[in-house]
């Protein structure tokens, strides 16, 4: 054991003192030699200590690079608001200026009124005029008109006319909806302000919605008010179709012509949507006859041009629905309908106004332009249960 111990009286020990003392000289060496403890014991407690500055040091590194990536993380997740909740709530502030930004732009002002008919039951609405549109055009103007519904029935919408090239059209048109006095809590009046365009698809310049809950209808309401940004779902149409109708009762013959679709939803996670048309006769709630166009790949405007004769006998005319749906062509999976709507002498709004129009004009084709509606909808009207729905197209 002694032999092993470094006391500064062995000889050896005093030959290695002397190197080290002429290379540093003597205070450290003084130091070291004042402290009781082997030399062996001091170099140990060094080695500890400087064990735990490092520990320490990486702790303070780590910490700074995992608040950095913090950081980085709410960032990257701003784009993805749709994601997880936890997202949304990491990125909440972010949001509030986002939203702040859009409300700020300007889209103008509408002008409306509000008169409800307890007795009749009846909302008349009056679309009076707008100011300061958004310019939609090139030439800094738009071609404004305007769509009126209540969300407790949207079959029955309502169109004003379309005043060419102004910002601040005056439109002067009242609709009447039927409402009973027990729904009006539950429904909002929607108003959406488009700019029309011949040659593309029409823009939406803005909304107003007034929830009619919040409204005192004892009175008339007349009063101006900000557009402000279409939300979302209504963002999210299904689409609109043109098509033409004409029955020559003589020869029992109804011609329908499919001419083009517009604005379609987006079915194809990586593309547009690929539809056709499915035109279908219903009698009795059941299947009766059906035919479809070609397909028009990869676009949301297809334009068909396709006619279709189908032998109706006038005294069916009155019991046949006509049921027009626009799917989408898919290769992998089975095809989705995107929307459909039908007419006959059941049908309400637009499409019983198309019906008989027609009826009222034989021999002579009656075209439209439609908005597609939701499928469950439509076959909610028809009352077609799951056993009678519309067959697959390849079927
Ligand atoms: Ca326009
Ligand atoms: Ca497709």
């Amino acid at each position: 054991m002694s032999n092993t111990s470094t006391t500064p009286s062995s000889p050896s020990n005093l030959t290695a003192t002397t190197a080290v003392t002429t290379a540093q000289p003597s205070i450290i060496e003084d130091f070291l030699n004042k402290i009781p403890l082997p030399r062996w014991a001091l170099i140990a407690i060094a080695v500890a200590v400087g064990l735990v500055l490092l520990l320490l040091l990486i702790c303070i590194i780590k910490c700074c690079c995992c608040r950095k990536k913090r950081k980085k993380k709410e960032k990257v997740a701003f784009p993805s608001t749709n994601g997880s909740p936890t997202q949304a709530t990491l990125i909440q502030p972010d949001i509030d200026d986002l939203e702040g930004g859009l409300q700020n732009e300007k889209r103008g002002q509408l002008q409306y009124s509000l008169e409800y008919d307890f007795r009749s039951q009846e909302m008349k609405v009056g679309v009076k005029q707008a100011a300061d549109l958004k310019a939609m055009d090139s030439g800094g103007t738009s071609d404004p008109y305007v769509i009126a519904y209540l969300t407790s029935d949207m079959r029955k919408k309502y169109e004003t006319k379309v005043y060419r090239k102004t910002l601040n059209p005056v439109f002067n048109e009242s609709f009447i909806f039927k409402i009973p006095q027990a729904e009006i809590a539950e429904s909002t009046l929607v108003m959406q302000v488009y700019d029309f365009n011949r040659f593309s698809k029409h823009d939406i310049i803005g909304e107003m919605r007034i929830p009619l809950g919040d409204v005192d209808l004892q009175h008339v309401i007349e009063q101006w008010k900000e557009l402000t940004e279409a939300s979302k779902m209504e963002q999210e149409r299904l689409g609109e179709i043109c098509f033409s109708l004409r029955y020559v009762p003589s020869t029992s013959k109804l011609t329908v012509v499919i001419v083009e679709a517009k604005k379609l939803k987006r079915m194809d996670a990586h593309g547009l949507s690929d539809p056709y048309v499915k035109v279908q006769l219903i009698l009795n709630k059941k299947r009766w006859k059906k035919k479809k166009t070609s397909v028009k790949k990869n676009t949301l405007h297809p334009y068909f041009n396709e006619a279709f004769v189908f032998e109706v006998p006038l005294n069916l005319i009155q019991n046949v629905d006509l049921v027009i749906s626009v799917w989408d062509r898919d290769k992998v999976s089975k095809d989705d309908q995107i929307g459909k709507l039908f007419l006959s002498c059941r049908a309400t709004g637009n499409q019983l106004r198309h019906w008989s129009d027609m009826l009222a004009n034989p021999r002579r084709p009656v075209a439209q332009w439609h908005s597609l509606q939701p499928v469950e909808d439509v076959d909610k009207t028809l009352g077609l249960k799951t056993r009678f729905k519309l067959s697959l197209p390849n079927s």
